[in-house]
């Protein structure tokens, strides 16, 4: 089933002629009410009716992280407050979140992409779907929430954690689709072993996973511990949320809502566009956002577009899994965190110093994260109580800025390895 026949399956002509008139609207708008764009533009020597069609896309600056942080926390919103209705944010590069606003109508396309996500997975009506995504500012929970109401599915908001809970309603409930992290999925499989609970004990059907990077392998071992079929699927908050592109049944490739979201694949150092079919850093121009419609956004996610037909009569674009990052971002149980998070922590104390390690782990499917912080000489002491207490004030700071619980270990002054070129924060020994 096709939730939306006549944009999934139009011609590349007919697609395009929608980005383009779409894309034009998009570049009036935010020039007239964004001072930020407007001050691009014009550096690049452009006014909005320079861009005709999406052959002219190329010519518009970047949006990135960074423009989100300098107008934080509403500066990028294109409409008065009076017109948003959600707010939502994700982790920012350091202490200010990355935060997007939704009017009406956005809350009203995005329910309709996760409606075409959903019909995609072969999800529908008859369905009892339990969200395990975080509810919250966390665009998961709220964002696949909505898109399950409008097809008709029932919706089970138990939001993530509280695992036991999770296997009960489950068996009780008759759960069909289960949608969390990939990572998530394999650590409910684990518990259902221990607890004795087979997959034959349950309805499960489909999973819908993102939010994280996960690979073919992680997909087979879910699909066999569950007994159901993985679906990859992908967004970001900045554009949306979850879904931007979603697998099909036939899981080759996650297709793209591009009569919203205009794909662009470029080269992340010199930012030129690649060739079609070339693997380059994910860009996005949002083109019926209302409330923060984003012009060539950095993703940083690596991929490659394919423009091909599908086998499920779709032809929206694909993007194949994300193949990794172009900057240093880590997703840590579906959270996203940038070590210099944790670094602007450190500096703001005085008693470390902004020499740090993070380690990464999976254990039991969880991932868990270390940080190495080095102490200043003047407050090492060899007084246990002393150095506990400083231990447990840093894993707080780091807990409340990142929102994950991390594992704090403090070391000697001048211990962690110094190197004359780029430092090594990050050693990820999780296998994905
Ligand atoms: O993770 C939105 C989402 C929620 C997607 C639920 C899917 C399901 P953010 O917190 O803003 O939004 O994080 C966005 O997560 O740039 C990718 O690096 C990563 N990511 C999201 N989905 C996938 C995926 C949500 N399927 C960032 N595969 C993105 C790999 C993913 N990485």
């Amino acid at each position: 089933m096709i939730w939306n026949e006549s944009i999934e399956c139009a011609s590349r002509e007919e697609m395009r002629k929608i980005q383009s008139e779409r894309l034009i609207d998009t570049v009036q708008r935010v020039y007239q009410s964004v001072p930020a764009y407007r001050r691009k533009m014009q550096e690049a020597g452009l006014v909005p009716g320079d861009i005709k069609s999406v052959d002219d896309l190329v010519k518009l600056p970047f949006t990135t992280k960074s423009d989100l942080r300098d107008n934080y926390p509403f500066g990028m919103f294109t409409v008065p407050m009076s017109e948003i209705v959600r707010i939502h944010a994700s982790s920012g590069t350091t202490g200010k979140s990355t935060v997007v606003g939704y009017t009406r109508k956005d809350l009203r396309v995005w329910a309709e992409v996760v409606s075409r996500t959903l019909m995609m997975a072969g999800v529908h009506r008859e369905d009892m779907v339990q969200i395990a995504y975080g509810y919250g500012l966390f665009t998961g929970g709220l964002g696949m929430h909505y898109g399950c109401e409008n097809i008709g599915a029932s919706v089970i908001p138990i939001s993530g954690g509280n695992t036991e809970k999770q296997l009960q309603l489950m068996q009780d409930f008759g759960t069909t689709v289960l949608a969390c992290t990939p990572s998530y999925s394999l650590f409910l499989a684990e518990e259902m072993e221990a607890s004795g609970i087979k997959k034959e004990d349950l309805k499960l059907r489909v999973g819908i996973f993102g939010a994280e990077p996960w690979t073919e392998n992680m997909r087979r071992e879910i699909e066999s511990k569950l007994g159901i079929k993985a679906i990859d699927i992908y967004g970001l908050s900045e554009i949306i949320g979850p879904g931007v592109s979603c697998e099909c049944e036939f899981q080759a490739g996650m297709h793209v809502n591009e009569d919203h979201f205009i794909p662009e694949i470029i080269d992340p150092e010199t930012l030129k566009p690649l060739p079609e079919g070339a693997v380059g850093e994910l860009v996005f121009t949002t083109v019926t956002k209302e409330g923060i419609p984003l012009i060539r956004y950095r993703t940083r996610d690596l991929t490659r577009l394919n423009f091909e037909k599908c086998q499920c009569g779709r032809t929206l674009v694909r993007m194949e899994k994300c193949k990794g990052r172009s900057d240093d971002m880590l997703i840590i149980r579906g959270v996203n965190v940038f070590p210099s998070q944790i670094e602007s922590v450190l500096l703001e104390m005085s008693e470390t110093a902004p020499h740090y390690l993070l380690i990464v782990e999976r254990e039991n499917n969880l991932d868990i994260l270390k940080v190495m912080v080095e102490v200043q000489e003047q407050f090492f002491s060899d007084e246990i109580k002393m150095l506990e207490s400083l231990r447990k004030k840093i894993t707080h700071k780091i807990q409340s800025t990142l929102g994950i619980s991390v594992e704090v270990k403090l070391v000697e002054p001048r211990t962690i390895e110094r190197t004359a070129g780029k430092a090594k924060r990050v050693i990820d020994n999780r296998k994905i």
